[in-house]
């Protein structure tokens, strides 16, 4: 992934974006290069409208198909060719796999709606896929452009301090994440798991994938389902149990 394309009206608040933590620090340093359009410059009457009322009547606005269209296809001839992908609710509902796929492409083109959506024209003509960043409606597709931003690009070579955070991730391998700690050891009269201190990092390891491993199973068994409990956790588990004398539960296992 080397570049981004942003078709917005409100390019300022993308831009904002840059600088921002990790994944904005890989947009302002040009690892990532960030291009925001808007499809208010591309309309042609003097209002520079951008949106117009609904056919067949009903509440708020739809977004003027001839603006976007000249938009995008103003994007499309610059660069390398990349999906036009529109946010939307009616997407493939974003996750790991999403992330992952979508982080594996050399350009990526963000399409964000704003009022009721976007003449449907629009979306069948110019538009090669949507994505959702979830069951909701937002008021304009710009949270959803930078949600996808952020996850895919923090999967880049480079971006994160060391690339083994991004392999340790939640859902990586279907799994959410161990509990962390950090200094002070106790603080307010809770003390730091004792593996944790014990310089052990075999030990270590075995309780952090335990750990993963039981928390998924309880807060997510939808992911067990998909992603079943492997030899390695179960070794580490059973391990992490014998050493501690834990019952299976304590060790994840159960
Ligand atoms: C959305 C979502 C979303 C719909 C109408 C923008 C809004 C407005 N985008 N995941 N959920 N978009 O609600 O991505 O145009």
């Amino acid at each position: 992934m080397r570049r981004i394309d942003v078709i917005t009206l409100f390019p300022e608040w993308v831009e904002s974006l840059k600088g921002l933590g990790v994944t904005g620090r890989a947009m302002a340093q040009g690892t990532i290069s960030l291009h925001c359009w808007n499809p208010r410059d591309f309309t042609e009457d003097v209002h520079r409208s951008v949106d117009d009322r609904p056919y067949g009547g009903g509440p708020g606005m739809v977004m003027r198909p001839e603006p976007l269209a000249r938009c995008i296809e103003a994007v499309l001839a610059e660069d390398i060719a990349a999906p036009v992908s529109f946010l939307g609710p009616q997407g493939r509902v974003l996750d790991h796999d999403g992330v992952s796929e979508l982080a594996g492409r050399a350009r990526l083109i963000l399409l964000c709606g704003r009022y009721e959506g976007v003449d449907e024209r629009v979306l069948q003509t110019l538009v090669d896929e949507e994505w959702s960043i979830g069951d909701y409606v937002l008021s304009g597709g710009e949270p959803a452009a930078a949600v996808v931003m952020d996850a895919v690009i923090r999967q880049q070579p480079g971006v994160l301090g060391h690339e083994e955070s991004a392999l340790r991730d939640s859902f990586v391998g279907g799994r959410l994440d161990c509990p962390h700690y950090t200094r002070p050891a106790s603080w307010r009269s809770r003390d730091v798991p004792e593996v944790l201190l014990s310089g052990d990092h075999a030990r270590i390891e075995r309780w952090r994938l335990a750990e993963a491993l039981h928390r998924t199973r309880q807060q997510r068994p939808d992911l067990l389902a998909r992603y079943p409990v492997s030899e390695v956790e179960r070794a580490a588990a059973k391990k992490l149990g014998s050493e501690k004398g834990a019952k299976p539960s304590e060790s994840g296992l159960k």
